[in-house]
């Protein structure tokens, strides 16, 4: 496989690339894929076998299990970042190593089920609190100690609605080319 290919598999939809304005519609829109998507991770994995759960999306990837887990864990950091935020001033943010969450026995072993259940009611939690920021709220930082950068939050918004898609992908692409339904 080449590098493109590999590429290719590990950014299926390209990386994130932000509005040059962040207007309402957008906003919503960003809102809106957030809000549907553990529906759409239960529609795409639900019925998947363990053998099947426990394939790589890509070579030397994240299984498909581990993937779901890790959009739990990954959702649970997020939702606490803008809740620092929005209660802080400019909040430095902890990161977290996620491929060594993602090696932990619950995000590498546990049923799908349990992340699943967790990120319908994280991100219903979630969607409540992000349809209700206002304008200025939309303008609150938080700062990447990794970087230095001061991220707003509808600038995180855009980047979790990425996130999103970015790992659905990962699956529907990997169905696609096994020929599971
Ligand atoms: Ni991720």
């Amino acid at each position: 496989m080449t590098n493109n290919e590999l590429t290719k598999l590990q950014y299926p939809i390209g990386q994130y690339v932000g509005p040059i304005t962040f207007s309402p519609t957008i906003i919503d829109g960003y809102i809106d894929i957030i809000s549907d998507f553990p529906h759409h991770l239960r529609k795409e994995t639900g019925h998947l076998s363990d053998s099947q759960l426990d394939t790589e999306y890509r070579p030397q990837g994240w299984t498909i299990r581990q993937l779901v887990h890790h959009c739990a864990d990954s959702h649970l950091n997020a939702y606490t970042r803008f809740k620092l935020a929005l209660t802080e001033e400019k909040p430095t943010i902890k990161p977290y190593r996620e491929d060594k969450w993602a090696e932990l026995i619950d995000g590498k072993s546990l049923p799908i089920a349990y992340s699943l259940s967790l990120l319908e009611s994280l991100h219903f939690r979630w969607i409540t609190l992000l349809k209700a920021l206002t304008v200025e709220e939309l303008k609150r930082t938080f700062i990447h100690p990794e970087n230095g950068k001061e991220i707003t939050l509808e600038e995180n918004i855009g980047i979790y609605a990425w996130h999103c898609e970015h790992h659905l992908a990962h699956i529907i692409k990997l169905k696609e080319r096994m020929n599971w339904k």
